[in-house]
């Protein structure tokens, strides 16, 4: 007791009753939400049980604070500049243990539960599998009981909405904050200065960073709630603030809108998420953005630390500081500049802490995905930091010339600042060059990075490079997007797979079991029914929810190979033309996703897909033998609802390219059948579930090296292939755009004359397989029992084990003791 006021401070706790819940509710509506019964909104309702909800972590939330101080534990710092989280609320009451309480509260009074969800915002702060993956993190540290904080940007606008016009994505602003954000609370006692531009000052002897402008980071905080609340994580986001110091000088100046406008520019550095998983890096913003959460992300943690220890020597046994791929890089720079500039300690004692503390996972080998920025930007922006680049790789050339001594194209090669052209840095290599673990996704991923992009690296610091294959939380990707399987599983093994998924293996001695299986069929059947209206009420499109589900939703990307399954479409169109009286199985095939805003030929491939779909669904010779749909506006809440009713999923990226996947293992684990190519974790997905409960096809990473070292004649296959040559000639004379004939000209054009990911080489073996696929299908409890079979081999899956991984081989974190 050391407070004053602590013997008299006294409150309740929450109970979770599904009375006590209903007063809850009812308090937070008239005392939080300032309505009562007769005026409340269902908005108004929503955020009542929200703050209810809310209510009901709080507890846990400080206990894991104070326990993880109490216990001096080690605490990781997950660095991201993307956190998709999704929809918190389900989530929240499953983790509390309180969905069916909270359920029955607003049944009695007079909300309906199930439309009150889906009015949540879904907080869109991220691409795709990256962000996602960052969120399925925090989810398996707090089940775990790690202490860890994650660091982000509170992004005023998240990923943009994706709207289809005439059969065209439209992005439209993502204001998911503008009707208030119930779930963060400000913390405005933690805000720090984040400093830009100016120079180096090197007159009297030193070094002194002379900042031009200043920004204040502000923390907005949200809790993470793990599974029965065995802890809570914290979410960290900073939002950007002008400074006093604008205002001051500027407001002093007498003029009052000139002064709005420095506030507001400076107030843009977390205003949006740049929406590009792959190219958009050169741009200064982004460069701010990512130098901003960064520097506030490490002063933060700092402070932490300096309050409960004296000496920065015990850092790394304290704090680890994990680096989602290249975006926060700058943390490296920064933490060199805040020991040496602030804390005043010598460079190399620096540099012995900081690769004692950093880690880093590389996600892509896509070189046009590797970040690198521009010498003169990052100096203009950066000027202490340059210089700190600089120094850095000075040191690490002069040692490797001591041990490489004759290989000076080694030097050259593995140089921080790549001179080919205009001079930039590889911030991929200062991070490999800062952490004492560099991991890549998958087995597959890993082994490749350090034979291809990191080849050289690996030779020169060989104990560095490991692998964690990703993995997705249980409790979100099954409990609670597809309740009805869940449901079904614990009647037969028990509910012990939410934390230790490998239970789910149990299900292998179920899957030729007639009830179960039958069960089995009756739960996809629902979900399917579930997702078939919903894409009525969005698209007006109609499917049949016994057709075959053939799914395809994730980011569009060349590489991805979205066209290759097209193709397989036309193909399937052409055919049942030819032959319309055979006996076809009916198939739905269902794309989503979103492409980069200034991605050309992403966006032609949704067009095209818009397009062929139009013409398909409306063609009455088809006869519900064939439909396609492009589900608008794909984001995590969507995809709770179309992978649980999934039958096929398309994992068909060229081999070599697709660093894991994560959509992969979320379908496997609601029960679809894959057909994918032997790239990321699809590999290890076949180790699990048996090859031949899978539909693997294309060629491998090495046929597909040898193929392009051999001279790939993409219109080869074009004029060996009557199939092949049909589909093409169809989409490129205008079949699919008889208003605009020449609309896919250059996209037919990329095909025949480059086609960089070898769609062409692989359709043959796609198409086969694609026959299986259908061939299989007609055998209902075949097919069943193969999907049984795969949720049954996807225990491994989960991120709880590959946070544990990270947690023993990289973070060295031991959980907090209750
Ligand atoms: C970089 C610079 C400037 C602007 C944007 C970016 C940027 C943003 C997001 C670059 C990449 C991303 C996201 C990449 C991503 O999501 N990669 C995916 O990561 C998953 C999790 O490891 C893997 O499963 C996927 O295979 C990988 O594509």
């Amino acid at each position: 007791m050391n407070h004053p006021a602590e013997k008299s401070f006294e409150f309740d706790h929450p109970t979770n009753t599904a009375l006590a819940l209903r007063r809850s509710i009812a308090n937070r509506l008239v005392y939080m939400v300032g309505k009562d019964v007769q005026s409340a909104t269902q908005r108004d309702w929503l955020f009542a049980i929200l703050h209810a909800a809310r209510d009901r972590i709080m507890d846990r939330w400080r206990e894991t604070r104070q326990i993880t101080h109490a216990q001096d534990l080690k605490r990781v710092y997950y660095l991201s500049m993307e956190f998709l989280p999704g929809r918190i609320l389900s989530n929240a009451l499953m983790a509390i243990g309180i969905l069916d309480e909270t359920r029955a509260a607003c049944a009695q009074l007079g909300a309906d539960f199930d439309k009150l969800t889906d009015m949540e915002a879904d907080p869109g702060l991220g691409n795709g599998g990256l962000g996602r993956l960052a969120a399925c993190f925090l989810d398996s540290l707090a089940t775990l009981g790690l202490p860890s904080m994650g660091y982000g940007i509170r992004f005023d606008y998240g990923m943009f909405a994706q709207r289809i016009v005439q059969g065209q994505q439209v992005e439209e602003p993502d204001g998911w904050l503008e009707a208030g954000n119930p779930w963060e609370i400000m913390r405005p006692e933690f805000s720090y200065k984040v400093c830009f531009g100016g120079r180096l000052d090197t007159s009297n002897g030193g070094l002194q960073w002379i900042e031009a402008e200043e920004v204040i980071a502000v923390a907005y905080d949200s809790a993470v709630p793990g599974h029965e609340l065995a802890s809570v994580a914290t979410l960290r986001l900073w939002s950007a603030r002008a400074s006093r110091a604008i205002n001051l000088d500027a407001f002093n100046r007498g003029d009052y809108i000139r002064a709005m406008e420095a506030k507001n520019a400076s107030e843009n550095v977390s205003r949006v998420l740049y929406p590009d998983d792959s190219t958009e890096h050169g741009r200064e913003l982004r460069l701010r953005q990512e130098y901003f959460f960064v520097s506030a992300s490490l002063q933060d943690l700092l402070r932490r630390f300096l309050r409960d220890h004296g000496s920065l020597e015990q850092l790394p046994e304290m704090v680890a500081i994990h680096i989602n791929d290249t975006h926060p890089a700058l943390a490296i720079p920064e933490l060199m500049r805040l020991l040496i500039d602030v804390h005043r300690l010598g460079w190399d004692k620096a540099w012995s802490l900081c690769t004692r503390i950093f880690s880093y996972t590389n996600h892509t080998l896509l070189q046009e995905a590797l970040e690198t920025w521009p010498v003169d930007l990052f100096g203009r922006v950066l000027p202490r930091h340059l210089r700190i680049v600089f120094d850095l790789n000075a040191h690490f050339l002069a040692e490797l010339h001591t041990r490489f001594p004759h290989d000076h194209d080694l030097l050259r090669r593995v140089s921080l600042i790549d001179e080919n052209g205009s001079r930039r840095i590889r911030m991929a290599y200062l991070c490999v060059l800062a952490s004492h673990r560099v991991n890549g996704v998958s087995a597959l991923h890993s082994e490749l990075m350090t034979t291809t992009i990191f080849a050289d690296l690996a030779r020169v610091f060989p104990d560095r490079f490991c692998n964690k294959t990703n993995g997705i939380t249980p409790r979100r990707w099954l409990a609670q997007a597809n309740p009805s399987l869940a449901e079904l599983i614990d009647s037969r093994i028990g509910n012990g797979w939410r934390r230790n998924l490998v239970e789910l293996e149990a299900l292998r001695a179920w899957a030729a079991d007639p009830e179960f299986n039958n069960a089995f069929q009756l739960v996809k059947a629902q979900n399917k029914q579930r997702l078939a209206d919903r894409i009525a009420r969005e698209t007006g499109i109609v499917l049949d929810p016994d057709s075959l589900f053939d799914v395809q939703v994730k980011r569009v990307h060349e590489y991805k190979r979205q066209l290759l399954n097209l193709l397989h479409v036309v193909t399937r169109y052409h055919r049942i033309l030819a032959n319309p009286s055979a006996n076809w199985m009916p198939r739905s095939v269902i794309f989503a996703g979103k492409a980069a805003s200034a991605y050309y030929m992403a966006k032609k491939i949704i067009r095209l897909i818009n397009d062929v779909a139009q013409v398909i669904n409306s063609d009455p010779r088809v006869d519900g033998k064939l439909k396609v749909v492009f589900v608008p506006n794909y984001r995590v809440s969507l995809a709770e609802v179309i992978i649980p009713a999934a039958d096929l999923s398309e994992q068909i990226s060229t081999a070599g390219t697709e660093a894991s996947g994560t959509g992969n293992m979320k379908f496997a684990l609601n029960g679809a059948l894959t057909i994918g190519t032997w790239d990321g974790a699809n590999i290890e997905i076949a180790e699990q579930v048996g090859p031949d409960n899978m539909f693997i096809f294309g060629l491998r990473t090495q046929e597909v090296a040898a193929t392009r070292a051999a001279g790939y004649r993409p219109r080869q296959h074009y004029e060996e292939s009557y199939d092949l040559r049909l589909a093409i000639d169809r989409i490129a004379d205008g079949s699919f755009s008889p208003t605009e004939p020449q609309r896919y000209h250059d996209l037919v054009a990329a095909l025949l004359d480059s086609d960089h990911y070898l769609l062409l080489a692989d359709y043959g073996d796609y198409l086969a397989t694609q026959d299986r696929v259908d061939a299989l299908y007609r055998r209902p409890f075949e097919w069943t029992r193969q999907a049984i079979l795969n949720v049954a081999g996807m225990g491994i899956f989960s991120s709880d084990r590959t946070i544990r991984e990270y947690a023993e081989d990289i973070w060295q974190l031991r959980p907090i003791n209750r």
